[in-house]
């Protein structure tokens, strides 16, 4: 068995190769990933002189490339992680993510056409469906939710899982689509909220919560996505779409203050700013459908997940201490500048 995981060198993508190599240490992983600012080579170290890897860097927007590689391997399995992944980065700059996210979406599914596949699995986010409102904690994304984006990261999202479905109906290529809610863990890239509370409370800097960080968002530990993918790959239905989270809703602002416990940091280090623009209010997700058809269950309780994830962050401080001291300063400076104290 030979699959492709692009976007390998990125935070979901790392946790599944390391998954997949263990697991089924008879089956080969080719990472294919073109190291933007959110992908790091030296996550995958541990696994660069297995003999069942290999690592090409190329994007999957590059046709030729892509379907070079489709000679030379031969994929039984193509999973789709690559991705512009920050919705922050998406309302300052569209383009890239139209680009990345739909465009290299379709190249990959060409090429599965081309030289023929047994799963494509597109990994897409719970944020296709919008938001939920506050006051009705009754209700949850299912898979037949409509379609209601509200980034342009989530817009990019959804034109590719339709896109997905579209092959599937018109070409007959045998896809799968799952759609998780935000994940955490180890080498999660610190422009996101809890690596990047983690590392400005080490720093004693400010924690910027958005307005006042009652927006709610439904968080799943990764080793728990990536279970959830191996499943679909090898026993999901083709052509279906699968919800996967784990029932663990919380509000920024309380993620941040057990942040602060845990690390024995003030609250005073927190600072509400600016809100996003059209940020969405709450995720949650219905997980019947996996847990019906595929028997999974999240197995990381958030109490257990977020102490991992913070030993981790403290263990591997080289890991995010390089990235947070390079271009990322730039970004950081141009992004939070702005976004006034309120
Ligand atoms: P990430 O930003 O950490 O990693 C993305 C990876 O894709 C990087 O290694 C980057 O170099 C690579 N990449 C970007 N453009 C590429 C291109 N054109 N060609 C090849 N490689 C390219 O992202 P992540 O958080 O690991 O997310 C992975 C996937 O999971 C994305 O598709 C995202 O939409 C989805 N997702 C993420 C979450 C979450 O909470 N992080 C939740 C649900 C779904
Ligand atoms: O500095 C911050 N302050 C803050 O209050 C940052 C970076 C975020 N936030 C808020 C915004 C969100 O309500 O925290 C929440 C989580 O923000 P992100 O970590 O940027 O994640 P989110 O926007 O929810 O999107 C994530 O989950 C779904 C991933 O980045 C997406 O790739 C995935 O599809």
């Amino acid at each position: 068995m030979t699959i492709i995981v692009t976007g390998g060198a990125g935070f979901i993508g790392s946790n599944f190769v390391f998954h997949m190599l263990n697991k089924y240490p008879d089956y080969r992983i080719v990472c294919l990933d073109c190291l933007t600012y959110a992908g790091n080579l030296s996550t995958l170290e541990p696994v660069m002189d297995n003999p069942n890897f290999r690592f090409v860097k190329e994007s999957i927007t590059d046709r030729e490339a892509v379907y070079k590689l489709f000679e030379e391997e031969k994929p039984d399995m193509v999973v789709n992680f690559a991705a512009e992944s920050h919705v922050d980065r998406s309302i300052e700059n569209p383009e890239v993510f139209l680009d990345t996210n739909i465009k290299g979406t379709a190249v990959l599914m060409d090429a599965c056409r081309k030289y023929g596949i047994k799963r494509y699995h597109q990994v897409s986010t719970d944020e296709v469906y919008g938001d939920l409102p506050l006051d009705r904690p009754d209700l949850f994304f299912t898979e037949e939710t409509p379609i209601h984006t509200s980034s342009p990261y989530s817009s990019s999202k959804a034109a590719a899982d339709l896109l997905v479905l579209a092959y599937h109906r018109t070409y007959g290529l045998p896809v799968s689509i799952s759609r998780c809610s935000n994940n955490y863990g180890p080498y999660h890239f610190p422009e996101k909220l809890i690596p990047l509370m983690i590392a400005n409370a080490l720093n004693d800097k400010p924690l910027p919560v958005y307005g006042e960080g009652l927006n709610v968002r439904d968080w799943l530990y990764v080793e728990d996505h990536c279970k959830a993918i191996d499943l679909i790959i090898h026993n999901g239905r083709v052509g279906e779409v699968y919800n996967v989270g784990g029932h663990n809703e919380k509000t920024n602002i309380e993620i941040v203050k057990i942040i602060c416990k845990e690390l024995g940091k003030p609250e005073s280090l927190i600072t509400h700013v600016a809100d996003r623009k059209g940020h969405d209010m709450r995720y949650a997700i219905d997980p019947t459908k996996i847990h019906n058809e595929l028997g999974w269950l999240p197995e990381t309780k958030f109490e257990d997940g977020i102490k991992k994830t913070i030993k981790w962050y403290l263990e591997n401080k080289e890991w995010w201490e390089t990235i947070i001291s390079g271009e990322y300063q730039n970004y950081y400076e141009k992004m939070y500048a702005h976004r006034e104290e309120i």
